[in-house]
């Protein structure tokens, strides 16, 4: 682990605890960029991974976070029903404007504006969990419940 975190780390580290969160960001020399190296990194399954896939809403065209188990893949169709929009895949620009990091390291908070998020109730089995935290070498680990919490996400059926 780094003794100092890379600048859009650091900022996951501050939103955490401006939220009143103790979790740590934690660096790893090898690359959590996919849900698969960061379950290797951090030694968990990749049912653990909380892996955050950001959507266009086709009629809003705002910015919209499905966060999902790393083994699940988004039925577009099926969310697009829960959430009330068809969803439009994000292109990388779309998601730095909207979140101000980069895909890898997408955090479920933090964002430069607030970004509707929906949760997979598969994550909601796990009692820890681990997240993207800003940069494709770091996470951090959480509770579903703290996922919920910190998001105000709505869970619904992805798969
Ligand atoms: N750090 C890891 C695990 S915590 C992570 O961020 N994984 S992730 O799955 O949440 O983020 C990578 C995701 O970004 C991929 O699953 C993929 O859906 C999305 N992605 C990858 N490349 C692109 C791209 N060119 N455009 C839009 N989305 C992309």
């Amino acid at each position: 682990m780094a003794t100092t975190l890379k600048p859009s780390a650091q900022k996951v580290q501050d939103a955490l605890l401006a939220q009143g969160y103790q979790n740590e960001v934690i660096e790893f020399a090898d690359s959590t960029r996919t849900a698969a190296e960061a379950a290797a990194a951090v030694g968990c399954t990749v049912g653990q991974i909380a892996k955050s896939l950001l959507f266009r809403g086709a009629a809003s065209q705002r910015p919209i976070l499905v966060i999902t188990s790393g083994t699940n893949r988004v039925h577009e169709k099926r969310a697009a029903r829960q959430i009330g929009e068809k969803l439009e895949k994000a292109d990388a620009e779309f998601v730095r404007a909207a979140t101000s990091f980069a895909i890898g390291g997408v955090p479920p908070l933090g964002h430069a504006q607030p970004v509707a998020t929906y949760i997979d109730q598969d994550l909601l089995q796990h009692e820890v969990i681990w997240a993207a935290a800003g940069h494709p070498h770091a996470v951090f680990s959480l509770t579903p419940q703290e996922l919920v919490a910190m998001t105000g996400g709505q869970v619904i059926d992805v798969t």
